[in-house]
């Protein structure tokens, strides 16, 4: 029988191993179900033995008792903003003035994304997490402290050598896009609040009053300041960040220090390129003068520090007309209004498309044609409308026309249903719309599932109109005279295309199940089944029963799946593709078997002889596992040309780092 106290330690291990796997990996080490059977357990443990409570123990990061109001804090220090520059020349002058001011010739600066979230303070007294600040007015803020505390990456009590036994640490609290859409799904799909933005989404969430609630929200802390501090620090800021993140605070892994202002261009424009590829929104980004000493010499105007400078990135929200609403039909037949807009800059590039989502969407917002709105772009996804401007004096007129929704599929003219529960209208015409063919054969051949590369959209508009396909089947029935009569398609793309399409009739079982697209199969499912039941045939004489038993796969994606299998057109289709010669190998093993078993890999920047993609399936064809992000975790770490921060965190973590000729070693010692 272990002691209380060995059982207490061992609880409070699992549970911040648990929520760290959580946090830092995409999917959870257990069900909800079992970390919280734990935290009852240690819960129970730490009310019987009080002493025994570890000062960083997961029990006080999910609040109890709801706060009544929230107490003003006065910060000891002012919280002041940051001065924009809104282009290249706003920076130059920047910079001038700080070599004016210091005398020197050069300066170096630390450049940090700004991240677009809430401000906050938290003080750490002992090395323990004492309070929690908003910026409020800058002079003084609401007490958010038992919020704060259930922010998994925010540490209750630091580790490390050196802790100054007064340390405020500044930042920004965020929730990443992801975490963000995943939110507003459920929002919306229960009636709740959704919210605009993530930023929204972060203030929204530490506004609560029961940090139960502010618990269940993904937010996320990064330091970017020291405020009030009593012990010593480094001379610098990216020294005193580089000694919070070895106390246990999280710091951007973006932050980088150079020396010269053209340095700072060039790192402005390198993360502005991989601004959409970001898991979570920035705004711009800070240059901030480096050397503390300088700092001081610099000192503040009224808000800001003379000594920081914030270049902004185009906005991501912007306003402008709704001209109309068009109505697409989608692969599985959904009806999208996709609102038609007066073209507006957004986040870089001009945009005059943003779905609308729904019907639903649409009552919601309580839009009409003639509005003004909101159009989000962020991220590699679809631009949305997010709001409507209700006040806006210089678009003061309301048209006000209704959007009305069709009763008829507008691709094909068949009718139109909702079925219950469900979101979406949707064409009840099948492949025999064609609108709904198209996309049918756009999910077919594309890159995750059948990878046919050449077949872009405009193709196979004009395969669909010209008849030459009537299913994916067809595909594989072209030939050099009937693509070759197609306009703009010489000898040579006809050639390529052709041969592409013959290339693709090697693929594997889960892309074969991603590709036939099924409702709400997407391509983990396709991969849990595939590697559930290891054939075709299984899948499709699977009673929902035992397609339940596959990970993720529940009531609603089982009937997906057995209407599909009943459905006479598919078994067809699946009879041609298969007489067309579409094969795979045999599913081998699943994960947790094989030479690779037991390792977590993370394949990162650009590979030569195979795709990312190609790389990941094959090594977990070996038994291995692979995850998009390093952590702890991680066994090993595949780094291309081009691999940034991944690598880096590979190498603070001391990972074993390959380059893409040892992997192919590895495949091929194994397979
Ligand atoms: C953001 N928002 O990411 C500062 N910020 O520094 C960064 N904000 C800041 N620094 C001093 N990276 C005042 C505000």
């Amino acid at each position: 029988m272990p002691s209380p106290a060995e059982e207490v330690a061992e609880l409070t291990a699992r549970l911040k191993r648990w929520g760290a796997a959580y946090f830092e990996i995409d999917s959870p080490l257990v069900p909800d179900a079992d970390y919280d059977a734990a935290m009852v357990q240690l819960r129970a443990l730490e009310a019987d033995y009080p002493d025994l409570q570890l000062p960083d123990s997961p029990t006080q990061r999910v609040g109890g008792a709801p706060l009544s109001a929230f107490e003003t804090i006065a910060h000891r220090m002012p919280m002041l903003s940051l001065d924009n520059a809104f282009s290249e020349a706003d920076l130059i002058e920047f910079h001038r003035r700080v070599i004016e001011r210091l005398s020197v010739s050069e300066i170096t600066y630390c450049c940090e994304p700004k991240l677009d979230g809430v401000a906050v303070s938290i003080v750490y007294e002992g090395g323990r997490l004492i309070q929690a600040a908003t910026r409020g007015d800058g002079v003084s803020g609401e007490d958010i402290t038992a919020n704060v505390k259930t922010i998994r990456n925010v540490p209750l009590a630091l580790s490390g050598d050196d802790i100054p036994p007064y340390l405020e640490v500044r930042g920004e609290i965020i929730i990443p896009r992801s975490g963000f859409e995943q939110m507003n799904a459920r929002a919306r799909s229960s009636g709740q609040k959704v919210f605009v933005n993530p930023r929204n989404a972060a203030a929204g969430s530490l506004r609560q009053l029961d940090s139960g609630v502010t618990a269940k929200r993904p937010l996320a802390f990064t330091a970017y300041a020291v405020g009030v501090v009593e012990g010593s620090l480094p001379a610098s800021h990216d020294g005193t960040l580089r000694c919070l993140a070895q106390w246990g605070i999280p710091i951007s892994e973006h932050m980088q220090t150079v020396t010269g202002i053209e340095a700072c261009e060039v790192y402005y424009e390198e993360l502005a390129a991989q601004r959409d590829g970001l898991p979570f929104d920035i705004d711009g980004i800070v240059f901030k003068v480096n050397s503390f000493e300088q700092q001081d010499r610099l000192g503040f105007i009224s808000r800001a520090p003379r000594w920081a400078i914030a270049r902004k990135f185009p906005a991501q929200e912007v306003s402008t007309q709704l001209l109309g609403v068009d109505f697409q039909v989608g692969r599985t037949g959904a009806i999208t209004p996709v609102a038609r807009l007066e073209p507006v800059f957004v986040a870089g590039v001009t945009v005059s498309n943003a779905t609308l989502h729904n019907i639903d969407e649409i009552e919601r917002l309580g839009v009409v044609i003639g509005d003004v709105v909101v159009v989000r772009r962020a991220g590699d996804v679809i631009p949305q409308i997010v709001s409507v401007v209700r006040d806006d004096t210089e678009h003061a007129v309301r048209v006000g026309a209704p959007i009305v929704f069709p009763s008829q599929c507008p691709a094909c003219g068949a009718a139109v249903e909702r079925e219950a529960g469900e979101a979406a209208i949707r064409c009840v015409g099948g492949v025999g719309c064609q609108a709904q063919l198209k996309g049918v054969v756009r999910h077919f051949a594309s890159r995750k599932a059948m990878n046919i590369e050449g077949l872009g959209g405009k193709l196979i508009d004009q395969l669909v109109d010209e008849g030459l396909l009537q299913s994916v089947a067809d595909l594989f029935r072209l030939t050099k005279e009937s693509v070759g009569a197609l306009d703009r398609m010489g000898d040579k793309s006809t050639e390529n295309l052709l041969s592409s399409i013959a290339a693709a009739r090697q693929t594997t079982l889960s892309k074969f199940i991603y590709a036939l697209g099924i409702r709400e199969v997407g391509e983990a499912t396709a991969r849990s089944l595939s590697e559930h039941f290891m054939s075709l045939d299984a899948i499709l004489a699977a009673p929902v029963e035992a397609l339940e038993d596959v990970d993720d796969v529940g009531p609603v994606v089982a009937q997906h799946i057995r209407a599909f299998a009943f459905d006479e057109r598919n078994r067809a289709i699946l009879n041609e593709l298969h007489a067309a010669g579409i094969s795979w190998p045999d599913v081998k093993l699943d994960a947790g078997d094989g030479p690779l078993a037991g390792t977590i890999w993370v394949v990162t920047g650009k590979l030569v002889a195979m795709s990312r993609e190609e790389a990941e399936s094959r090594l977990r064809a070996l038994g291995a596992k692979t995850a998009s992000s390093v952590s702890t975790k991680t066994t090993s770490v595949v780094a291309g040309p081009g691999a940034g921060s991944k690598r880096k965190r590979a190498e603070s973590l001391a990972i074993p780092i390959i380059d893409e000729t040892a992997l192919i070693d590895v495949l091929e010692a194994h397979e």
